[in-house]
């Protein structure tokens, strides 16, 4: 389906992918994209035939954060609380693996969108930039969390201090991304993890949730919590079919349920 700012699409295997298309302006973030895109995840979430999400962007680049140059009336705190901190925790609590198909550069709230993601593949020309520093601002949607997560408290602060282009294959070896992927292999490549994915048992849902406890949860609370979803996974489908078909040596058929 085409809107203005956003497009999404399910095909026939399962797969919701969703481009920003802003391309004039580098994908970058104004009202109706943040509307469409969150419309677009809330329906990615609800509809069951969509079984894995990709977020990508038109064009050349992935997302340039906040549009500058249409920051409205509203003001900024509003601005970050009422559409970013819900885009972040949108995806985070989204219980489907969503992949960034980081196309080309992410800057400010554009690299944040890449890492609260749970699989991040990036194009060879792809490259992330803490540019918030670089007008006089901080990192917001979830930057703070996740960078020094990812990359430990002293890389997190250069990048953050300095806003300084971070190439795809440095960003690899820092750990901000699973996979670099040379440009005219890039398409192929997030086709097939999200053919993967959309192949994948319910429980890749329950996966995300507990791992992204285990984030923020002492081990205790990790543990209980992992002992209540197992109970919920062993009931599903997906997972009588997953042992039924190791027991009779043939692969599983999964069907989300
Ligand atoms: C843009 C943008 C853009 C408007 C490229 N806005 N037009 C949250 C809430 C509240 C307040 C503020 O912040 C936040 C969070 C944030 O995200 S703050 C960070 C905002 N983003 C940036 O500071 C990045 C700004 N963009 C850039 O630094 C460059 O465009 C990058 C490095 C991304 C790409 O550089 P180039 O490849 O050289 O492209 P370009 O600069 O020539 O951009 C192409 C066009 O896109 C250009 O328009 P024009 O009319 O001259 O062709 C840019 O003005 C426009 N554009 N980013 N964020």
């Amino acid at each position: 389906m085409s809107e203005t700012a956003v497009r999404w699409a399910l095909d026939g295997a399962g797969v919701f992918r969703i481009t920003l298309n802003r391309p004039e302006r580098l994908n970058a973030f104004n009202q109706a994209q943040h509307e469409e895109l969150l419309a677009a995840l809330n329906r990615a979430e609800r509809d069951p035939a969509a079984r894995c999400v990709v977020i990508t962007g038109e064009g050349r680049a992935f997302c340039a954060g906040q549009d500058l140059e249409s920051l409205g009336d509203m003001p900024v705190g509003d601005l970050v609380r009422r559409y970013y901190n819900r885009l972040i925790t949108r995806i985070r609590s989204l219980e489907k693996p969503v992949l960034a198909a980081v196309n080309g550069v992410a800057a400010g709230a554009g690299v944040s969108l890449a890492l609260a993601c749970d699989l991040i593949v990036m194009a060879e020309s792809a490259a992330f930039i803490q540019a918030f520093v670089r007008i006089g601002l901080v990192p917001d949607s979830g930057a703070s969390y996740f960078l020094p997560r990812l990359v430990g408290y002293h890389k997190a602060m250069e990048l953050a201090l300095f806003g300084d282009r971070v190439s795809a294959a440095e960003a690899l070896a820092l750990g901000l991304c699973n996979r670099v992927v040379p440009d005219d292999q890039f398409e192929a490549a997030v086709t097939e993890w999200a053919e993967r994915l959309v192949r994948g048992p319910r429980s890749m849902g329950w996966i995300k949730r507990q791992l992204n406890r285990g984030l923020e949860r002492s081990l205790e609370e990790v543990l209980a919590l992992e002992a209540h979803l197992q109970e919920a996974a062993a009931r599903s489908e997906d997972a009588r079919e997953g042992i039924q078909a190791f027991v009779e040596r043939r692969e599983p058929r999964f069907t989300g349920r």
